[in-house]
């Protein structure tokens, strides 16, 4: 499902980099805010919840976790625009264009689980913990399918269509592709697209058995396995997709046009900005 190279859509993505208008950024010196939220302390249920008939093995068991001290996520994905910043202060490769057209603010995607860690390196942050990813998706509220109930909403995602694997619109959902970040609510921690838009690296590796084994507090997910791990469903996928405890496996160096990233830092990385 890797996105084709379209120069008309690389165009359209050169132009919105141009419209950006970046400040000037020296080499070393901090990168700009983007957008962090403070994430609560606290205790969650990991995993599939038991009212869920699309559980896979991998989502079990469901085990507690607990986060004694607060941490911040970026309340959206990663932008076009904030990569390609990332792109030019660096000189990181930039991304191939997917096969349909973004702006700016719309999730970067062809980005590899590298290039991601890396992105968020810059930030002065890290990919989240997988732990980290489903307890801030989940927002304080046990036991749901979707972050906001149990029931899929295109007024609060944006997903594809009901049988795999195409866009689709309908309700507030008005893309078959990307939407910008934030197009619809967010959850109560105030984090966006959280479920679908693009789906999120998470630090560690998929192991079956780590669930059964996981640390009560901050685990930091497994330290080997047979794949990377993305979550929260895509565009391109079918709604059970975006279901909050839902594991993508995923080639470490893969990149296709519906997986994107968020990072994370501790709750004292601010003084540092
Ligand atoms: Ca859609
Ligand atoms: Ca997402």
């Amino acid at each position: 499902m890797r996105g084709t190279v379209s120069p008309l859509a690389f165009l359209a993505v050169a132009a919105a980099m141009a419209a950006v208008g970046w400040p000037a950024h020296a080499a070393g010196q901090a990168p700009p805010d983007l957008g962090w939220v403070r994430i609560p302390a606290g205790s969650f249920e990991m995993g599939c919840v038991e009212s869920d008939p699309d559980c896979l093995d991998m989502e079990r068991p469901r085990h507690p976790v607990r986060f004694p001290v607060p941490f911040e996520m970026m309340a959206t994905e990663v932008t076009v625009a904030q990569y390609f910043r990332f792109v030019r202060d660096t000189g990181h490769r930039a991304p191939a264009a997917p096969g349909f057209a973004q702006t700016g603010d719309h999730p970067v995607v062809l980005v590899s689980w590298d290039d991601a860690a890396a992105f968020c390196t810059w930030a002065g942050a890290r990919l989240p913990t997988e732990a980290q990813w489903e307890y801030a998706a989940r927002a304080g509220r046990p036991g749901l399918i979707y972050g906001w109930g149990d029931a899929i909403s295109r007024d609060r995602a944006n997903y594809g269509a009901e049988q795999c694997c195409a866009g689709a619109v309908g309700g507030a959902d008005a893309w078959m592709n990307t939407a910008p970040v934030a197009s619809f609510p967010p959850n109560d921690f105030g984090l966006f697209d959280m479920a679908g838009n693009v789906w999120e690296w998470v630090d560690g590796w998929l192991d079956d058995d780590y669930y059964a084994t996981s640390p009560l507090v901050d685990p930091p997910g497994a330290a080997d396995g047979y794949a990377r791990i993305a979550r929260g469903g895509s565009w391109l996928n079918f709604p059970a997709a975006l279901r909050t405890s839902v594991r993508l496996p995923f080639a470490q160096t893969g990149q296709t046009s519906n997986v994107g990233f968020r990072c994370a830092r501790s709750a004292g990385a601010a003084a540092a900005d």
